[in-house]
């Protein structure tokens, strides 16, 4: 049996990170039967969400979860991609998950009106008289790296533009079919759904919800994926 452990389900997602909500699309997309629960971080092989318990084998990561999806079941959602197709996904799913996410996690977490919908989230994972503690020290945590690594020091303006310029040419790219790449889904819709629902499903007025809005494509995108993958329970 496949468990996924992931942030729990809030603000009507299966899961309110990006990368969790990736993972969960894209086993939906394969068809691979799974059951996802909370996860305390401190027992993931990676030190973040998500990760699974496959058959007693810990993998964190989730990119390196679907790798040994892949290799277990049969790559159901890219083998038919050609070598042109593959270098555009990975390029895309670079910029997603290495600079959009940094720009999407600086805006939700330094969001005074995002604190009691964050709190309110990890409730269930967090221990109830600490955890607003605890919630200090993940929010500074995460602001101290994108300090680091360059992307924090860049005012809520300008990471609006950046997060503007990479959904417009994820728009572009997508163009005016279905899913990236033709009428069925690979592994790259999947990591868009899980960034697309986490903008547009958060409960404050988020700018970057306005931003997601320029692009009626995108708009579409979250919305076919959503109708067809999660009006069930997984
Ligand atoms: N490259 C990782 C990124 C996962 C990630 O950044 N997860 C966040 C939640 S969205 C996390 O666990 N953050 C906690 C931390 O950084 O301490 C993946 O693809 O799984």
């Amino acid at each position: 049996m496949l468990t996924v452990f992931s942030t729990p389900p809030a603000w009507g997602l299966p899961s309110f990170s990006p990368f969790c909500l990736k993972l969960e699309a894209y086993l939906r997309m394969a068809e691979i039967p799974y059951t996802a629960r909370p996860g305390d971080i401190r027992k993931s092989p990676k030190g973040k969400l998500p990760w699974i318990d496959d058959d007693g084998a810990l993998i964190g990561d989730s990119s390196v979860i679907v790798d040994h999806l892949k290799q277990k079941h049969g790559d159901r959602l890219d083998a038919r991609l050609s070598p042109d197709e593959r270098a555009r996904l990975h390029a895309l799913q670079r910029m997603i998950e290495e600079h959009t996410y940094f720009a999407l996690a600086i805006l939700r977490w330094s969001s005074e009106a995002a604190k009691p919908h964050l709190k309110e989230a990890f409730s269930p994972i967090l221990p109830p008289l600490v955890g607003g503690l605890i919630l200090g020290v993940i929010r500074k945590g995460i602001l101290k790296t994108a300090q680091a690594q360059g992307i924090g020091r860049h005012s809520h303006a300008e990471l609006l533009d950046r997060l503007r310029r990479d959904l417009e040419a994820i728009s572009v790219s997508l163009g005016d079919t279905p899913y990236f790449f033709g009428d069925e889904p690979t592994s790259l819709d999947a990591i868009l759904y899980g960034f697309l629902a986490n903008m547009l499903g958060t409960p404050w007025d988020a700018p970057e919800k306005a931003v997601v809005g320029e692009f009626p494509n995108l708009l579409g995108h979250c919305a076919r994926v959503k109708a067809r993958y999660f009006a069930a329970p997984a």
